[in-house]
């Protein structure tokens, strides 16, 4: 699915779902068909950590769930890897703050979906001075997932970028679960990003469900 405003990319933001195959105890194409059938409404492909693969392994797994996603009209983000989107004609990329500079990567990827992860007000301004299409946040709650990830803040960043009047798409990430999951929706926030509360769950199509309903 191709994302034509900032209205259908708020859409896409609500049930984010990331991966990589260290994120998934079963096959990563298995498990994303699984969160697509409970309802997932973005994805992005993040080949990351210990025992993430590298060079043709990663392009051919990442070509596996690009077709999925596009099976089921999912849009596919890649995290990082920016020569990876572009070579996979992907809907997006993310990156954050010790990745290439946004300036840089809108030079290369022309309109596709560009989000960044921000972590104050001035992060922020700079972002949106680049041309980020959307923010990402957190951790808004304690995470294990990421090995270099900061203390949570909650979801105050949040609060402070729509009082401030930021009108531009946010998803919260870090420790997000079914449970409070409303409560980051309520701070401002487009939508969650999650790995394992879905990746990680006894069942990924119940757990994608509870997601979804807790932000719909
Ligand atoms: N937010 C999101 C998203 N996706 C991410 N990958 C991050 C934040 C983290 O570069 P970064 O980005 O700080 O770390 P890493 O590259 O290790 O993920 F908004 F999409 F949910
Ligand atoms: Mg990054």
């Amino acid at each position: 699915m191709k994302i034509g405003n900032r209205n259908e990319l708020s859409e896409a933001l609500k049930v984010y779902f990331i991966i990589g195959s260290p994120n998934c105890k079963d096959n990563p194409a298995q498990v994303l068909q699984e969160a697509i059938e409970g309802g997932i409404t973005l994805f992005q492909f993040r080949e990351k950590g210990t025992g993430a693969l590298t060079d043709d392994k990663k392009v051919e797994l990442a070509k596996e769930l690009q077709k999925i996603c596009r099976e089921h009209q999912i849009p596919f983000i890649i995290n990082d890897d920016i020569g990876l989107a572009i070579a996979l004609n992907a809907d997006g990329v993310h990156i954050g703050q010790e990745d290439e500079p946004i300036e840089e990567v809108r030079k290369k990827i022309g309109d596709k979906i560009i989000g960044v992860s921000v972590h104050s007000y001035d992060e922020a301004m700079t972002a949106l001075e680049g041309g980020a299409d959307y923010f990402g946040i957190g951790p808004v709650f304690p995470t294990k997932t990421k090995e270099d990830a900061k203390p949570s803040n909650g979801t105050k960043l949040i609060e402070e970028l729509r009082d401030r009047g930021l009108s531009i798409p946010i998803v919260g990430i870090g420790g997000i679960t079914a449970e409070n999951a409303g409560s980051v929706i309520q701070a401002g926030a487009d939508g969650v990003s999650v790995i394992t509360a879905i990746s990680h769950a006894p069942s990924v199509t119940v757990a994608a469900q509870a997601l979804r309903k807790s932000v719909f």
